[in-house]
């Protein structure tokens, strides 16, 4: 039987899950939408045969609702992660689960009580195929240990409601997530550099940002974060090793050779760059539903990250080198 999805939030990433799981996942489809603009999501609920929901506690509540995908702004993605580990539904939340390390703390408090795993993070860079060819060199140790990570996250324009602490919580925790991941250890330092700021920004967004972590290791990893450079949608992350350099290319399937020229496309946005990502993200988290066995991104992944999102604010405030320590990881995570 094919799951039945109830998705809040209908904005941008909203709407690509749902044709995501409506259009190329097997196994389920959406049946709810919820939204607080709702105009657009009554019209979109009619467009693809859902039903709509006043509120996110009322979808999540309905029989007509297996499982649950958040896609709403950052500082309501706790509460209603929250309201579904109470109503024992799996739900895939966008990142960041919450937007502090306590309101993830919850989360993983909730999810311990319910005895088994619900919840999924949207850090959807761990499904990336060049991310994963960037672990399977570091994991077989081909060019030696890894000892530097440079690694840039730009975004061509950000508008007037995207402040500074966004820079961490909403874009480069994506990065805090997938380099744990990729490296297997834990941060213990943060520190941010606010240098010299593009003429494209606005009075409440420092841009750009530059983040300084570092591994239980002595990995230290330069993180640039700029989300107005204008030109395009643009990732690095190059893995400098004993002998060698792995890293990160665009993906780009054509290139054009023309007026003594050579050039390929920069990605325009997280859309077109992370298309297959998120595909198979959702391919594996409705599989590994049908499986009773989550494999992907976890409450504690999400709560881990906060901790390190929480050190790089408080760096940023004092701007001083912070130091990150984690409690002891659950059994319900080993
Ligand atoms: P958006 O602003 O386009 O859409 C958010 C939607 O949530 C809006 O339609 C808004 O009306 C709705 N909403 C807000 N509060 C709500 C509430 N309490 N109940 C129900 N609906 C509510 O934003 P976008 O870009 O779609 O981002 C949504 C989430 O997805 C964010 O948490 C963001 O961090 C995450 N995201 C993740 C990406 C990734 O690469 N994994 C890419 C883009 C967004
Ligand atoms: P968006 O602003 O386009 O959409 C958010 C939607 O949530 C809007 O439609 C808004 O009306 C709705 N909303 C807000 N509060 C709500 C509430 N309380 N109940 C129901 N709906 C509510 O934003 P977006 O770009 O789609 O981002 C949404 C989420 O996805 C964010 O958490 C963001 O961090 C995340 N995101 C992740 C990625 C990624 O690469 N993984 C990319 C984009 C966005
Ligand atoms: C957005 O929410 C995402 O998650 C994108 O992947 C990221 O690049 C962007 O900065 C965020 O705003």
């Amino acid at each position: 039987m094919d799951l039945k999805v109830g998705v809040i939030g209908t904005g941008a990433i909203g709407i690509e899950h749902i044709k995501r799981i409506n259009e190329k996942v097997q196994g389920a489809y959406v049946t709810a939408v919820s939204d607080i603009n709702v105009e657009q999501a009554k019209s979109l609920a009619n467009q693809i045969s859902a039903v709509f929901f006043e509120t996110g506690e009322e979808l999540i509540a309905s029989t007509e609702v297996d499982i649950v995908v958040v896609t709403s702004w950052d500082p309501t993605h706790e509460k209603y992660v929250l309201e579904a580990i109470k109503h024992g539904k799996y739900v895939f939340c966008e990142k960041p689960l919450a937007t502090d390390s306590a309101g993830c703390k919850r989360i993983v408090d909730a999810e311990i009580e319910a005895g088994k795993k619900l919840v999924q993070v949207g850090f959807m860079r761990r499904y990336d195929r060049g991310y994963i060819e960037l672990k399977e060199a570091i994991e077989t140790k081909k060019f030696g240990e890894p000892l530097m990570l440079h690694c840039a996250h730009r975004n061509p324009t950000a508008d007037e409601n995207y402040l500074t602490p966004m820079a961490i919580i909403n874009t480069g925790i994506h990065e805090i997530d997938a380099l744990r991941w990729l490296l297997q250890e834990d941060y213990v330092s943060a520190q941010m550099i606010l240098p010299k700021q593009t003429s494209f920004t606005h009075e409440k967004l420092h841009d750009p940002q530059m983040l300084i972590l570092e591994t239980a290791s002595g990995i230290h990893i330069d993180l640039e974060i700029f989300v107005n450079c204008q030109f395009g949608y643009d990732i690095k992350c190059d893995v400098v090793c004993e002998t060698g350099e792995v890293g990160l290319e665009d993906p780009a399937y054509t290139h054009v050779k023309a007026k003594g020229k050579n050039y390929t496309k920069v990605a325009p946005d997280w859309q077109t760059r992370f298309v297959e990502a998120y595909d198979y993200e959702f391919e594996l988290w409705i599989r590994s539903i049908q499986t009773g066995n989550l494999t992907g991104p976890t409450a504690w992944d999400g709560y881990v990250a906060a901790v390190t999102m929480d050190a790089c604010g408080k760096a940023r405030d004092t701007g001083e080198r912070t130091l990150i320590q984690l409690p002891e990881c659950p059994a319900l995570y080993k």
